[in-house]
């Protein structure tokens, strides 16, 4: 078995003495990497006075561990800048939100040439290379520019826009050539996949020669769509022991006979926040009699507090905020309760488990886990009610959720009342079918899905054509 060589903008080690248990991804990595005794490549998260030209090596276990520290000016120019600000918003649809600069689209190539001349160091030629996410689309490029023919994969974990959308942002076409160093692309749902391929054919002239195949020149590259899946059994666990944790009675205590209404989120304005105040809003207006019978709890840690466009969401959340619960609450009574902390893992699951209705509402998500969580941590006997917005790729799966268009305030105001009034019947008849779909397609599926395929032989074009023009058989 070839050795895997992981490389992210973030690594995660495994802590023991961490309070908070590793995400589903760092767990399904830790997984795929120990199996395959491997390296997981990419930024400490440290600052330092000089960037790293050589990483700092960990090992523990079977896996190795190696780390750069940026400079201060490669973390404003490659990750708040160019990463943040404008791919970001650009992938999500909001181009009226990119900023675009020069000198942080040469900070955001600086970094992935000074990680390719570092990573370079560490691979034998028989490595497999599995890149993540949009920090690193030039990484396989500049790994070639180094004579390196390794086997290299890329997962992009959030959306891939329309080349209407794409096509806005400076250095796209570059980006996009850039992409054809790998050899399989794996995306989150089929519309992605097929906006990408739209965007290579349109914009820098590739050719598409299967539904999941294009070339350009002398470079062939697979595109597939990998649904990214969570740790059902490790989410499901954490909810079950994390019923008696001091937040989650506090939480049922506050709550009394009230139904609580649950949305977790990183603080971005991918995640529809005020949106989705608004439309809580605009069911208390509808549901008088629903006032003081319903408790929404919103958890949103604060996220890249240092880029402005989410110092202005945070001031956007308080504000709408302030302003339902000043017009709607009574006395023994708050609408919206909100928070910037993060949970443990194991108590979002709890609290998940203890509400009524999970309310996911992006205005553009690649996957949404949250989604997929809230299915996992419920009760088979007395399931909630997801409430899932149609732009996140979860909804491709989830098809038995309530089904919203987030800018919608009077359809998502109506789900909630529909999910509030729910038989049982009707929870558990929807609630099965999901948590089935996401049984299979865990996270460690999601893993073996995309390595059996990475390492999987591309036929060369000489060798394909002999065999579509071949005789079928007899
Ligand atoms: C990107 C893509 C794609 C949230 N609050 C707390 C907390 N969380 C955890 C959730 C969930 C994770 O963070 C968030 O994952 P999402 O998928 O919802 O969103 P992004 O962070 O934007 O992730 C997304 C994902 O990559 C994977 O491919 O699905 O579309 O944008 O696991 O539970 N965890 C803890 N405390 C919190 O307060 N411990």
């Amino acid at each position: 078995m070839p050795r895997l060589v992981v490389v992210s903008n973030r690594v995660s080690i495994p802590d023991p003495a961490a309070k908070t248990a590793a995400g589903g991804l760092a767990v399904a990595l830790k997984d795929v990497l120990e199996s395959h005794r491997g390296l997981w490549f990419g930024w400490s998260g440290k600052v330092a006075a000089q960037p790293s030209l050589h990483p700092t090596i960990i090992e523990k276990g079977s896996v190795q561990y190696a780390l750069m520290d940026l400079s201060s000016q490669d973390r404003q120019e490659y990750y708040s800048g160019f990463a943040n600000r404008a791919l970001w918003p650009t992938m999500h649809y909001r181009i009226g939100l990119s900023e675009f600069s020069r000198a942080d689209y040469a900070g955001y190539l600086r970094v992935n040439r000074s990680f390719a001349r570092a990573l370079a160091g560490l691979v034998r030629p028989d490595d497999v290379i599995w890149v993540h996410d949009y920090h690193l689309i030039p990484l396989a490029s500049e790994l070639r520019q180094l004579g390196l023919q390794n086997r290299i994969g890329y997962f992009h974990h959030i959306p891939w826009p329309s080349p209407e959308v794409l096509g806005t942002l400076p250095g796209s076409n570059d980006l996009l050539r850039a992409m054809m160093d790998y050899d399989l692309v794996g995306v989150q749902t089929d519309r992605d996949a097929d906006n990408l391929r739209r965007n290579l054919v349109q914009e820098i002239g590739a050719t598409p020669r299967r539904s999941d195949l294009v070339e350009l020149g002398d470079k062939r590259m697979r595109i597939k769509g990998f649904p990214v899946g969570i740790d059902v059994e490790g989410f499901q666990g954490g909810a079950l022991r994390a019923g008696s944790h001091r937040l989650v009675r506090q939480a049922r205590e506050a709550l009394d006979s009230r139904s609580l209404i649950m949305a977790v989120d990183r603080l971005d304005y991918s995640k529809g926040i005020p949106e989705r105040m608004e439309a809580f809003e605009r069911f208390l207006i509808n549901n008088p009699e629903q006032r003081g019978r319903v408790t929404f709890l919103q958890v949103a840690p604060t996220s890249r507090a240092d880029v402005p466009e989410y110092a202005q969401l945070s001031r956007q959340v308080n504000e709408t905020l302030g302003r339902i619960n000043g017009d709607l609450g009574e006395p023994g009574w708050v609408p919206i309760h909100y928070t910037t902390s993060a949970y443990p893992r194991s108590v979002l699951g709890a609290l998940f488990r203890l509400s009524r209705v999970g309310l996911v509402t992006p205005l553009r998500d690649g996957m949404n886990l949250v989604a997929k969580e809230y299915v996992v941590a419920q009760d088979p006997a007395d399931p909630g009610v997801l409430i899932l917005s149609k732009f996140a790729g979860a909804a491709q799966q989830l098809g038995e959720a309530l089904i919203v268009n987030p800018s919608d305030k009077v359809e998502v105001a109506d789900a909630i009342r529909d999910a509030l009034g729910m038989s049982l019947s009707e929870r558990i008849r929807r609630w099965r079918p999901m948590m089935a779909t996401l049984k299979t397609c865990d996270v460690r599926w999601w893993a073996d899905a995309f390595m059996r395929e990475l390492t999987r032989r591309t036929p060369a074009p000489a060798e394909r054509e002999a065999r579509e023009h071949a005789a079928p058989p007899a």
